[in-house]
């Protein structure tokens, strides 16, 4: 194949609040921005697709209900879907990210175009929940294994993810991490007082907590946490976003807190503001591959108070911009979080530090590798 300058790529995602939902939309925009067509491939508009800009493409797989079936085959109408929009749209490579079902439907589609005179490599990026949990599941394995092994690429979103794959599957394939990035720019806001006084009317310190609040997540943890902070500091603590674990959680504030004292603010479609108003930043996760919310936090200068699990040691260092400690480790978590609230001296070295983190993590610095996948992927297709 003949180098090419821009390539045609069709991303597979998931388009809700989750973060590979979030990493593949933002991976995409800023694809497109630098030139590349971009054509995502999902059954509803991404959340962070509000528009369609130049260079980008949105095509919906319909999930329609056919009375034969009890659950719609999501994996055979995507398959078909992927068959039709790379063979109209000319695509050069698919990029799948989050491993069920994304991973086989590109295998699927990869070998009906291979019958119809098509190449088309495919690379599937793992976010961690593909292999931590849904993939341990034996009734997964197989799929997941063989998809993996015949990915074109394969790439995670950090090097204890990396290992993890290596441990759970059997793995031929090379692995690559291209960790998780943030645009730095975009969390660089003023401050905003008259926001903040909304949830902190007194100069209360605002924790803050973002999750899709399922049990990997330990909400109550963070609600444990905040209880004890209370009795030192003056103190409110937010929740951002949804899921199943929010329910019995809120019914708990209210029998437990005072009220307005803890504040559920749903799904944001942007978490920046309320990043950008917070002092505190509390992920008490059992397992995070990456914790991007974490990242989030640091680009807004919120120190991170988190566990010592999976990926979140690449992206938080312990007493620099933020503190780790064992999962469920309640003390030790407050501990951490009244150093910082007791000692504004602390606090501050900690937020210019947690900037200067992220900014490790720029999408600047993290584009051009994604970009050089997947030019030596085409290439090395085309030259098999
Ligand atoms: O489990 C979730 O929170 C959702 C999941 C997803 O795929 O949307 O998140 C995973 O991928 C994110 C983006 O790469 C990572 O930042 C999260 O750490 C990871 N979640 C877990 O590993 C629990």
């Amino acid at each position: 194949m003949r180098k090419k300058k821009f390539l045609k790529i069709g991303i597979v995602l998931y388009p809700t609040f989750g973060g590979s939902g979030v990493v593949a939309t933002e991976l995409g925009k800023e694809l497109a921005r630098k030139g590349h067509e971009i054509h995502f491939i999902t059954y509803s508009r991404p959340v962070r697709l509000s528009e369609l800009r130049e260079n980008i493409f949105f095509h919906e797989v319909s999930v329609s209900e056919y009375p034969l079936f009890d659950h719609t085959p999501y994996e055979q109408v995507l398959t078909s879907k992927l068959v039709d929009v790379v063979k109209y749209e000319q695509l050069d490579l698919l990029h799948v990210h989050y491993a069920i079902p994304h991973a086989s439907a590109a295998y699927m589609a990869q070998q009906i175009l291979k019958s119809q005179f098509i190449d088309i490599p495919f690379i599937t990026t793992l976010h961690g929940t593909d292999i931590t949990l849904v993939g341990k599941d034996p009734s997964f394995e197989p799929v997941i294994t063989f998809s993996i092994n015949n990915s074109n690429a394969v790439t995670t979103v950090s090097e204890s993810l990396r290992q993890a794959t290596y441990e759970h599957f059997k793995i031929t394939n090379k692995i690559r991490v291209i960790p998780n990035f943030i645009c730095t720019e975009h969390y660089n806001l003023p401050n905003n007082d008259k926001y903040k006084k909304r949830y902190a009317p007194n100069g209360e310190f605002i924790i803050t907590h973002i999750s899709n609040f399922r049990k990997v997540k330990r909400v109550e943890d963070v609600l444990a946490i905040f209880k004890e902070l209370k009795k030192r500091v003056p103190c409110r603590l937010l929740f951002v976003g949804d899921g199943p674990d929010r329910i019995k959680l809120e019914r708990n504030c209210r029998t437990s807190c005072e009220r307005n004292d803890v504040l559920f603010l749903g799904h944001l479609e942007s978490t920046r503001e309320v990043l950008n108003i917070s002092d505190l930043f509390i992920l008490p996760s059992e397992t995070e591959s990456f914790g991007l919310a974490a990242l989030e936090a640091l680009a807004s200068r919120v120190p991170v108070i988190t566990t010592n699990a999976g990926g979140l040691p690449e992206v938080v260092d312990h007493n620099v911009n933020g503190f780790l400690s064992e999962v469920g480790d309640i003390e030790d978590m407050t501990k951490n979080a009244l150093k910082l609230l007791e000692n504004s001296v602390l606090l501050e070295t900690f937020r210019k530090n947690a900037y200067k983190k992220a900014q490790k993590f720029d999408i600047q610095n993290v584009l051009p590798i994604y970009e050089k996948l997947y030019f030596d992927t085409c290439c090395s297709m085309s030259c098999s």
